[in-house]
Parts: C-alpha cells; structure tokens; sequence
C-alpha cells in the first residue's frame, strides 16, 4: 500500500492490516443503456444525485420530476475506479467490502468477474487475492447496477413465478417490487416519489489482511438480564450478561480469547473482564460475561429518565497479541413488548380480558408516544446527520418517546440509532416488507436471512431499539387472503409462516434475548409462546373469543364526515398507526413548484398527491389524485371556515393551511381517546401516529415537512402529548359531553380543573366551575359530565374552556413539578360558530426573545405563528386558542437555521381561523 488513501487501520488492531476506503478514490459514472452519459460519480452515492450534481437532470424533487425521471430507473449503470496504489504482491489477502449496493449488481475486478448480488440490505464481502495476483497494471474496479425495474419485470415473467390474489400487492407506481430485496417505497408509495434509486449506497472498503490478521466486519453486542427470554419481562434484580460475538474477515486462531473493557463516557473503566464460553467458527467469534446489576446505571427513553451510555471495547487476543478489537457505544436498559395473557391481578383491576400489548422499559410499563418514521429521503447518501439531529430535536421536543421504524424504506444506518440513544427515542424497527406477500421459494429465503442476520446483529447494541417486526400490515393481508384459501390446504398462510416465522424469527432469537418479535406490526398477537418448541410462536389471527382484547390497531377512515365519531375508532392495546393526509405549507411548495403551480389543484400539486395511485408510469394518474385532493377539501369544508382569499397565493397558503387544521384536529381527537383509553378496560398503552416527516414535498400524513418544518399537527401532536392533559368526549349523537384528565406520569397526580363557557366575544356565560382531581398512574379520571341538548346556551356561540393545574413528579426524578394544560370544546364544526375578529396583536421581544400574541377583540381559534420560508425552526408552541381576557400569550421560538440573512423575525406573521372568513 502506497497511497495516501491507504490508512494502517491502528485504531482496531495491532496486526498491521490495510483499509482503503473505496469513497476516497476517482469513480465515474456511465451508462450502457445512455451512452451519451460519463460522469464524476460519488461514493456512497447514488445515480440520480451525480446526475444532478454534474447538471446532466435538473432536481429530481422539483415539478414533476418523479414522472420525467423515469427513464433513469430503466438504464443500467456503471460505476468505476482505478484503485490506484493497491500493493498486490504483498501476501496480504485482499477483500473487497461493500456495506451496500443498491441492489443488482455485477462487480468486475480487473476484468473478471467477481460476483452478483441483488439484496440492498446485505453486507458483500469477496476475497479477491486471487484475481488481484493475475492482475497487471491498477486494479479496475466496475460495478454494473441493472435496472430494478426491468429486473424485477423479468423476475415476475419468468416460468412458473409465483403470483398472488388481486390487490394483495400495495401497487404504487411501478410494479413488482416484491420480488426485489431493495427499498421498497423506491417503486412509489402514497407520500412518496418512484425514483428507484441505483448505486454504492453506503461505504465501502478494501480489507487487506495479513495471513493471521483478522478484520471485524461486523459486532453484535446483546445485554440481558440474566435467564431473559425474548417477549418476556425478565427479573430485573438479576445481573447483566453482557453477549459479544465478532463476524470477521480472515481466520481467527483456536486459541483466541475475548475480553471486555466497560467504559463510561468519561472514559473511567467500569469494569473489564474475559468473556466466558467463548465460541468460534471460521468467520465468528462470540464470548459472554456477567456484569453486577449495581456497577451500572440504566438507560431510559426520553421523559423517563436519564439515556446513560457506556463504550464497550471488545478484543480478540491471541497470547500477547491483540488481533482485533471493536468498540461499540451502548446501554443497560430493557425492553419487552408484553403480549402475555392478561393475568387474574389484571381483571380483578378492571383489565378486558385477552393479552397485554405494551411496552416496559426496565421492568416498568409506560405510555408509548410517538409517531412512524419514513425514509427521510428518496435518496439515502444525502440524509445528513445535521438533518436527523434536528428531526429527531422535533421528536423530543414534541413529547414523543419512540418512533415506528415503517417496513418498506431501509434498515436505518447506525447514526440514526446512535442519535436515538442520545436522544432517549425508542426505535420499534422492522424488517423491509410491506402491503404485499412475498415468494418463499428457497433462494429468496437465504437472500433474506442473510439480510436479517446482518441487520438484526448490526444494530442489536442501540439501547434505542425497542422491537424487531417482521414488516408492515402483513398480518391483516393474511387474513384478508386466508378468507379465499382452502382450510385443508392454507398456501398463503404456510407461506406467510416460512417467511415471517420460520425465518425472520429466528434470525432475531437466534443472535439476541434482548429484543421481542412480532410478525406483522399490527397483529392480535400469539395464541402461545413456548420456548420448547421449534418456533415458539403461534400465531392467534383471528382466533379471539368476544369481549376479549388482544392486540394492537390501525386506523384510517377517510371518510371525514365520522372524524370526530368516537365510537368510529378501534379500541385496542395500542394504536400503532392512524392517519390522514394534508397540504404542506406554502414556503414547502415554493421550494418545489413554479408560481404558476401555485393553486389547489394545479396539475403539478394534484400529481404530487399519490394517496391513489393508478399504477401508471405517467401522468395519466390525475383522475386518481385527485380523488386525494378531494378528501382534504371535503374535509376542510366540513369543518371550518374556508378561504376565498382574492390574492390566489394568499388563497393557496390559507387552503393549505386549513388541510393542516382539520389532520390536527382529527389526530388530537383519536390520541385523546386512546390515551383515556389507559384507564379503561381495553389498558391502552401506546399511540404511534402516521406519520412523523416527509420524504418530499407532497400532500401526505406527515407532521414534519421534508425541510423540518413543523406543520400543525407536531404543534398539535406536542400539546397532546404533554404527561397530564385534559380532554373532553363528545357523542355528537346523544349531546353526552364528558372530560377526562389523563395521566402518564408513573405515581398519582393531582389538581384541580377547571371548566368555563364563553361567548365568541370573550364573555364568561355562567361562573367558571373548578373541580379538585387526584389521577392514578397510567390513568384517567372523569372530572365533568354534561349534555349539550340541556345547555342553556347555543353551541354556535358557547365554547368549553378547560385547564388543568397539577402537581406530580417524572419518572425516575423527585423534585415536584406543575404540569398545565389547556383545551377547547366546541360545536362540531367551527363553519357554524359565531367566530369573530379576534383583534390579534403581535410583538417581538428583543430582550427574551420571544414573541407575545393577544386577542383584543373576540376568541382566537388555532391562532397560527409562521416562519418565513427560508427559515428552519420552531416555537414552543402554537395553533393554540386566545380568549380576549387572556393578555399576552409569551411565545418561545428555536430557529436551527436562518439561512443566514438574520431576518427571519421580521418575516413572523400570526394569523386566526378567522383569516379564513377574510376577503
Ligand atoms: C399505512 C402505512 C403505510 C401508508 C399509510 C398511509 O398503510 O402502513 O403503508 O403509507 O398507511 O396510507
């Protein structure tokens, strides 16, 4: 080795092996199928963003690029470099290592050809010596990516393929992404694009070795308690073991040892050690230890304590010689998805009967708050860690405790997970399969297993992951199927189980005991669990006795009329997914549409809605989207005033705007009912919403725009998930109107609410009543009972104000803190109330740097503070309502990014529904 690229990898062993990074070198960027087309390439990278760097296709995210870019996802591509300086006649073995190639690929080395792969998830490694020591001149290396789409066509063509009932595949734009081990959502989905991306994704190395040097390609760190059993709560007074096992290139010798160093974050040992049992294959070396429970503190999620990170380095040593040594960031914490029978103690509480479903940090139930995670991006290379420290700030800030890691992206990399762990978010991840079935022929399973394997030990050492689940919606599809399919002789059932049963969970309890499985991320759950069987799962479906609650809920109604019908709602143990979509903001489209795209339902905005996709590869799918834009109308018209602003942007902002309002609302009121749904027999214990951000700028379910702005729901979703909040239950039907203080907070709570009717002017109908209240631990309490058909006054101009003052204490802290919270009650929709000119009064200022919003004329509903475009941040908080004898509202800002200009505070306007009613 020669190079100044060629580093001696000193940092993870003393045997002096070579690692040349395949990213520091000239690649280019050519295509057999477009021929016209050579350019610089990067690594990791992927086609489409070289393309656009070097200027040869504008940017793909703008207008109606996901339809005029087809054509880049039917070439194929090459990618090439020299690699220059590579010594070859050392006797070093070489290898080539690609964390990731996306995804059919052929790899020639010097003009042979060293292998084909065609699975994005896995991690290639090929020893190339051989090839390398015929080699004259610098090593060429070519890596060919065939076109998935075209592949995948051929793969669904061939003789004899599998096919699968009608409609069972989720079919987006283009077809047949079943058969691929590639991201799945990079065929389309309905909030995203369909670039179907190709390229050297993540990085990638040459691994040269000496003939008894060793190189760690992979770690897999599990800690336990000891006697722990996957999906079970383990004894928490056992101590830790803390498993260690090395997946390595090169020949690790029969008398290696392991040992452990544990060091906290000031780098002070905690305790060290030589593993016990220590195992090893040609290709893996693993070693276990106990660690006493009392050496070290717990990590919590975020709101439940404090994220405490220990580094553990691990070595394998040979006599006096360190061979290898991997230092991996983790924690002491666990976490159980509990599905076990709801015991005799349970149902003499009030429980439903049936099986829990809910998480436990450390022993300890907890509400699950949060929402579902996407691909950030339709291109992974450019995903910054800049851009998921803020995202994940906004998971934070808006009181959310874990994330859903959806099916169908990618498996994350490890600086998500690393910025999860410091954050305290629980990340629920999944393997990659989604809204389809999927072949079970014997080379589609290994290719998975593989996959599997990999990630599932890859990332095990994140105290941030909460859950593996074998993809998403699978098991509603099964049932769906199984209702066509012969009891005798269930093919789809059979082949569900060899996939998501027979291989995915064993690639779970196979490497960890800390992680839970679950098939399908909504499921009633198992019928049993016993370890004594080949696969200790089986499956409940629907095999449920009546009055019995079992697992977790979707929901998604888009019928707007029954929003805010309660009883439309499932009750379940945990709501993982419920949604609907609405408009980003104007400054969002601006980044994405011309001026002239700037109306509701311009061509370019309606083709950007994929809720029904047609399936075409063009842009004959208007009929369809705008079926999707017609649900956000119809919506918005339900509800609230609408805008006939006569400025047409003015217009289009507001319409936007008010798509946001009516998602808000409708979320607020399903969180609610499941968060009180804690204290009812159903025992709810989590509510995931879809979704948290956009992997573009399109109308979709997000919260969180692709720039990380936050849209109304983030507010909305950040007040409601605040630990003690009060909430009022109307049944619309029979005028029965109650409230419920909810708390989940882990010891009782107490306060006092208090409930007053205003006018729309501001004045106080009757004396306000105020009604003492203690709320259990994970749990509700009724705190008004009424009937609006005996209200003495008309609901068009009468609206409940309830706060709430409350003392108690976070988990794991003991200072007592007061917690306040606030909420509207009003007629179903605000079309009909008498909303007036609120007066609304905005100042800045200097010394706090906050703004302050008075309503000095009437009430103010969902009163709107907006940042400039150009300006990434967020206030603390916002869409709140003001009643005139409130003052002044302080209102704190964080800007993460002002686009330098300094500006941005003159551009914050503050607006009211009443702005809709405007000229
Ligand atoms: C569920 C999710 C996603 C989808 C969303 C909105 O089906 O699991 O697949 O994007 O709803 O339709």
């Amino acid at each position: 080795m020669k190079s100044s690229h060629l580093l001696p990898f000193l940092s993870t062993t003393t045997i002096a092996l070579q690692l040349l990074d395949l990213g520091t070198l000239k690649w280019t960027l050519s295509s057999p199928t477009y021929t016209n087309i050579t350019v610089p390439a990067s690594v990791p990278g992927q086609v489409h963003l070289d393309l656009y760097r070097e200027g040869v296709i504008p940017d793909p995210y703008f207008g109606l690029g996901d339809f005029e870019l087809r054509w880049v996802g039917y070439g194929n591509w090459t990618y090439e470099t020299g690699l220059e300086g590579l010594e070859t006649s050392t006797g070093l073995s070489t290898w080539l290592l690609f964390n990731g190639l996306d995804t059919f690929t052929s790899i020639e080395l010097c003009d042979q050809h060293v292998a084909s792969t065609n699975n994005q998830f896995r991690q290639y490694y090929f020893d190339v010596s051989s090839i390398l020591a015929s080699c004259s001149g610098t090593p060429k290396l070519s890596i060919n990516f065939g076109s998935a789409v075209n592949i995948t066509a051929d793969i669904a063509n061939e003789p004899g393929q599998e096919t699968w009932p009608l409609d069972v595949e989720g079919h987006f734009e283009f077809a047949n992404r079943q058969f691929m081990r590639k991201e799945q959502s990079d065929f389309g989905w309905d909030w995203g694009p369909a670039f179907s991306p190709a390229g050297i994704w993540q990085p990638a190395y040459v691994v040269q070795l000496p003939s008894s040097g060793i190189y760690i390609r992979n770690t897999l760190l599990d800690i336990y308690r000891q006697g722990q059993l996957n999906n079970l709560p383990p004894d928490q007074s056992a101590p830790w073991v803390v498993n260690a096992s090395l997946d390595l290139l090169g020949t690790v010798p029969s008398t290696a040892e392991m040992k452990v160093e544990i060091l906290d974050l000031s780098n002070a040992t905690v305790t060290s050690g030589t593993l016990q049992n220590v195992s090893a294959s040609e290709s893996t070396i693993s070693g276990s230890i106990v660690v006493d429970g009392a050496l070290c503190q717990l990590w919590w999620p975020s709101g439940l304590g404090a994220q405490n990170l220990y580094n553990f380095k691990i070595s394998v040593v040979d006599g006096n010689t360190t061979l290898a040594t991997a230092t991996k960031r983790s924690g002491f914490r666990t976490i159980v998805l509990n599905m076990t029978p709801i015991s005799e103690e349970q149902l003499a509480q009030g429980i439903a009967p049936g099986n829990n479903w809910h998480f436990e940090i450390n022993g300890q139930e907890f509400y699950a708050k949060g929402s579902n995670f996407i691909p950030p991006d339709a291109f992974w290379p450019r995903v910054t860690e800049t851009k998921i420290k803020q995202l994940f700030q906004s998971v934070v800030d808006g009181n959310q405790n874990m994330l859903r890691v959806w099916a169908s992206g990618a498996y994350s990399p490890d600086f998500i997970y690393d910025i999860a762990d410091e954050m305290g978010i629980l990340l629920w991840s999944e393997f990659e399969f989604g809204d389809a079935l999927y072949p079970v022929n014997s080379e589609f399973l290994d290719n998975v297993r593989e996959e599997a394997n990999y990630n599932v030990r890859r990332v095990n050492h994140h105290p941030s992951l909460a859950l593996w689940a074998g993809g998403n919606e699978l098991e509603n599809l099964e049932l769906l199927v199984a209702e066509d399919e012969d009891p005798g002789n269930p093919k789809w059932r059979n082949e569900y189980e060899q996939l998501f049963l027979d291989v995915l969970l064993p690639a779970v309890y196979g490497n960890t005991k800390s992680i839970s499985y679950i098939p399908s991320s909504t499921t009633n759950g198992y019928l049993e669990l016993n370890f004594s069987l080949p696969i200790p799962m089986v499956q409940r479906y629907d095999n449920k006795t009546a009055g019995s609650i079992y697992g977790d809920t979707d929901h998604y109604d888009y019928d707007s009329s029954v929003a805010f019908n309660l009883s439309s709602y499932p009750v379940g143990r945990f709501a993982n997914e419920f949604g609907y979509h609405s408009m980003p903001s104007l400054q969002t489209w601006q980044q994405a549409v011309s001026p002239e795209d700037l109306h509701f339902n311009s061509s370019t905005i309606v083709l950007r809605n994929h809720h029904y996709p047609a399936g075409g590869t063009n842009t004959s799918n208007f009929r369809n989207a705008s079926l999707g834009m017609g649900e956000m109308t119809t919506a918005a018209e339900t509800y609230y005033p609408t805008p006939h602003h006569a400025n047409s942007v003015a217009n289009f902002s507001a319409w936007c705007h008010t798509t946001q309002i009516f998602q808000a609302d409708f979320y607020r009121s399903q969180i609610t009912y499941y968060r009180r749904g804690s204290g009812f027999p159903e025992r709810q214990l989590g509510s995931l919403y879809w979704q948290l951000e956009d992997i573009w700028q399109a109308p979709t379910w997000a919260g969180i725009e692709y720039d990380g702005r936050w849209k109304v729901l983030h507010y909305v979703a950040k007040d409601i998930y605040q630990p003690v909040i009060i909430a009022s239950y109307w049944n619309y039907t029979s005028g029965d109107l109650t409230a419920y203080v909810t708390s989940d907070l882990w010891t009782p709570t107490s306060g006092t609410a208090t409930l007053a009717w205003y006018a729309y002017n501001g004045t106080l109908l009757a004396p306000a009543e105020t009604v003492p209240f203690v709320v259990g631990a994970l749990n509700t309490t009724k705190v008004f009972q009424g009937n609006t058909n005996s209200l003495a006054y008309d609901l068009k101009d009468a609206l409940l104000k309830m706060n709430i003052t409350a003392t108690g204490t976070l988990p794991n802290t003991k200072e007592p803190k007061v917690f306040t919270h606030e909420y509207y009650f009003h007629t179903l929709s605000l079309r009909n109330a008498n909303l007036q000119d609120p007066g609304l009064v905005l100042d800045y200022d200097e010394q706090t740097g906050n703004f302050t919003v008075e309503a000095t004329k009437g009430v103010a509903a969902w009163v709107w503070l907006d940042l400039p475009a150009g300006t990434l941040g967020n206030f603390n908080e916002n869409a709140f309502w003001l009643l005139p004898g409130d003052g002044k509202r302080e209102v704190g800002v964080t800007v993460k990014d002002d686009g330098g200009s300094g500006e941005w505070v003159k551009g914050v306007t503050v607006g009211s529904l009443w702005d809709n009613t405007l000229g």
